[in-house]
């Protein structure tokens, strides 16, 4: 293993309107707290914190055939889809820091414009691919992919605030890992456009080394290209990740989830990352609030090349007796 040139950026996105519940904008500074730059510094890299986007507040956003603050979602999405494209192109590896996950909107739009061969893998205890008409709740934190999607174009309403954006990813460049609440009309879509998708039932019976092997190869197994990881936190399970908004009971080990990091660290494609809905409000403790930060810093690091055996980067030599 050689030293690591690369650069990290790092940005946060203090954001919240693509769901209800408030505090899940103060995401970037406790998983900062929890010491990411740190661990990033420690794997060699050259870690760029741009810090948080200062997203403009909007006024008069009502709803729009039932979708929530559109205007206020489509417009930070457009600033940081704008964003993570500069970064991206001036050759960083991308790491966001959430806030809610619509913001993948913009984060894996603005990675697609520098990479529009990319694929995506959805690591989430849900499929964040509701349509405004199928949606349950409104919230555009479970519609992201749904904009993203151009097999989904024909059934997708302009909705204000989007006007910047055109879908830009197919089906077939998509696989999820990690499902286990997937809402009707998501259901149906997944089986409709042949969406590639690992449910924590499809874990419990191939294991997370079959699923990994199968979902990488289907990324992969035509064309290597870079992958853009959107990685909600509330894919473990609540009792190792409990500050977060949708909590689902029976999700990921840790085990299994810093496997499916290794593995796509293992491709050497990993471009850009998204750690979202980690909400400091919704911890019943300061422990648990903390353990949950340092649960999305482990996934991180694990992502960037941070290994279980170790690694001895930068020693050849054990040292001598003084
Ligand atoms: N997330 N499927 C539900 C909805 O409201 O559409 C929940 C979405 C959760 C979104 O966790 O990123
Ligand atoms: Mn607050
Ligand atoms: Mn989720
Ligand atoms: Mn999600």
């Amino acid at each position: 293993q050689q030293t690591r040139a690369e650069s990290v950026a790092v940005l946060g996105a203090p954001f919240c309107r693509g769901q209800k519940r408030g505090g899940v904008e103060h995401g970037p500074k406790v998983i900062r707290d929890a010491g990411l730059v740190e661990r990033l510094s420690s794997l060699d890299y050259s870690v760029h914190d741009f810090g948080d986007l200062n997203f403009p507040p909007v006024e008069k956003d009502e709803p729009y055939m039932g979708v929530k603050f559109p205007r206020t979602v489509g417009a930070a999405n457009k600033m940081l889809s704008g964003a993570v494209s500069r970064a991206v192109g001036a050759g960083h590896r991308l790491v966001l820091l959430g806030g809610d996950h619509s913001l993948a909107i913009g984060s894996v739009s603005g990675h697609a414009r520098q990479c529009p061969d990319l694929c995506l893998i959805w690591v989430d205890a849900h499929a964040d691919i509701n349509t405004p008409m199928c949606s349950p709740s409104g919230n555009l934190h479970g519609q992201p992919v749904a904009f993203m999607l151009k097999e989904l174009q024909d059934k997708m309403p302009s909705i204000p605030g989007f006007s910047w954006m055109k879908p830009f990813l197919s089906s077939r460049d998509l696989v999820y890992v990690g499902l286990r609440d997937v809402d009707r009309g998501e259901h149906l879509i997944l089986k409709n456009l042949g969406i590639q998708y690992f449910t924590m039932r499809d874990i419990d019976r191939l294991g997370i080394q079959r699923v990994m092997e199968v979902a990488l190869d289907h990324l992969l197994g035509r064309k290597q290209r870079p992958i853009h990881l959107s990685f909600d936190i509330d894919a473990f399970d609540p009792s190792l990740a409990p500050a977060t908004g949708t909590p689902v009971n029976g999700g990921l080990t840790y085990r299994e989830g810093i496997y499916i990091t290794e593995e796509i660290h293992n491709t050497g494609l990993l471009s850009a990352i998204d750690m979202v809905e980690v909400n400091p409000t919704l911890g019943a403790s300061s422990e648990a609030v903390e353990a949950t930060a340092s649960l999305a810093v482990d996934v991180i690091a694990s992502s960037l090349g941070q290994t279980r055996e170790g690694a001895h980067a930068s020693i050849s030599v054990i040292p001598a007796v003084k």
